[in-house]
């Protein structure tokens, strides 16, 4: 199925204010075991979701970290309140890709307490792809509209994202909900609107929207295809959550890594990591490419031009070609 499938320019685009989820995630601990079922329930349902399952120490030093950010850098959290009840104070100049969070993510994937679970999330050992939202929403804060993510990704089937949950997050503090068994479908963003796109009402079942009540070191992992959004924070403390994504660690599609040269269609860079190294890349008109800012997909035709070394940055790879380059890697 084509990207961009939908052309409806005069739609009316999807609200998600307006879903209500009417039925609950299913928690998955219990196929963690059984690979089979497991993926059978993925591809069957387009999520899987697993109840505390990072090391309660890891996700309590996340957890810290990210609520002494909140508070010290902006206000909206006093210092040493793990229960991360809101100032009042609105949350200002902020980035969900801010570098004060840098390393945050990385140590809680990378602590050796989850690396269990997340194996048998891949089915073989998981590393990190360095790419990670980093979420301290207060009430009435940011609510993340409906989307797909692969749509966004390509390269994506690649890597698995996890959406994780630092403090307890029940539905009123505006955790995720995902619309359940309609990743079959395609894609489901409206070429005929301007990017980003948006979902037109209409083609996704109003009934298949789940969500749970979420608990600190829950992981939920959202199909590439799976239509999601964030419900509004009504309660009286913030949403700290932060969204990474994981892939195979003997064969990584993802890298960080700083551009060294640029043709017209191809770019080469020096990967973080010694073991990638420096690596040259083909770059065509279906590489998705956002160096400049990441809500931006630019013009393939000037790659040259605006793509300049020095630039750090996230590239996912498919063999030889660039299917991704996206600036913004601060994980
Ligand atoms: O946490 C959010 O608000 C959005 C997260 C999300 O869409 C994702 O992880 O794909």
């Amino acid at each position: 199925m084509s990207m961009l499938a939908i052309d409806l320019p005069d739609a009316k685009d999807m609200d998600s204010l307006a879903i209500t989820p009417r039925r609950e995630l299913r928690i998955c601990n219990d196929l963690l075991d059984d690979r089979e079922a497991l993926n059978r329930f993925y591809e069957d349902n387009g999520y899987l979701f697993f109840r505390h399952a990072f090391s309660p120490a890891s996700i309590a030093r996340a957890r810290d970290e990210m609520l002494a950010i909140a508070a010290d850098k902006f206000g909206i959290v006093k210092p040493g309140d793990a229960t991360a009840q809101w100032t009042g104070k609105p949350l200002e100049n902020f980035s969900e890709e801010g570098p004060e969070f840098s390393g945050i993510s990385k140590r809680l994937v990378e602590d050796p307490s989850n690396q269990a679970f997340l194996g048998k999330i891949m089915g073989e050992n998981a590393s990190m792809v360095p790419i990670v939202q980093y979420r301290i929403y207060p009430p009435g804060g940011p609510v993340t509209p409906v989307h797909q993510d692969g749509f966004y990704s390509p390269g994506i089937e690649d890597y698995r994202p996890v959406w994780t949950v630092l403090v307890d997050c029940p539905r009123n503090v505006g955790g995720l909900m995902l619309a359940v068994g309609e990743h079959k479908r395609g894609y489901f963003h409206n070429g005929g609107k301007a990017a980003p796109f948006p979902i037109p009402e209409g083609f996704v079942d109003p009934d298949s929207w789940a969500t749970a009540d979420y608990e600190a070191g829950d992981v939920l992992i959202v199909h590439p295809y799976t239509p999601h959004a964030a419900m509004p924070n009504t309660s009286g403390q913030l949403r700290v959550t932060l969204d990474t994504r994981i892939q195979s660690a003997a064969n990584p599609a993802a890298f960080s890594g700083r551009v060294v040269s640029v043709t017209p269609n191809s770019i080469t860079l020096d990967a973080d990591d010694p073991e990638i190294g420096r690596l040259t890349l083909s770059v065509d008109k279906n590489t998705y490419i956002r160096v400049r800012d990441r809500s931006v997909r630019e013009n393939f035709a000037d790659f040259a031009s605006y793509t300049v070394p020095g630039m750090h940055l996230l590239a996912v790879r498919n063999g030889e070609r660039a299917t991704t380059l996206r600036c913004g890697t601060n994980p």
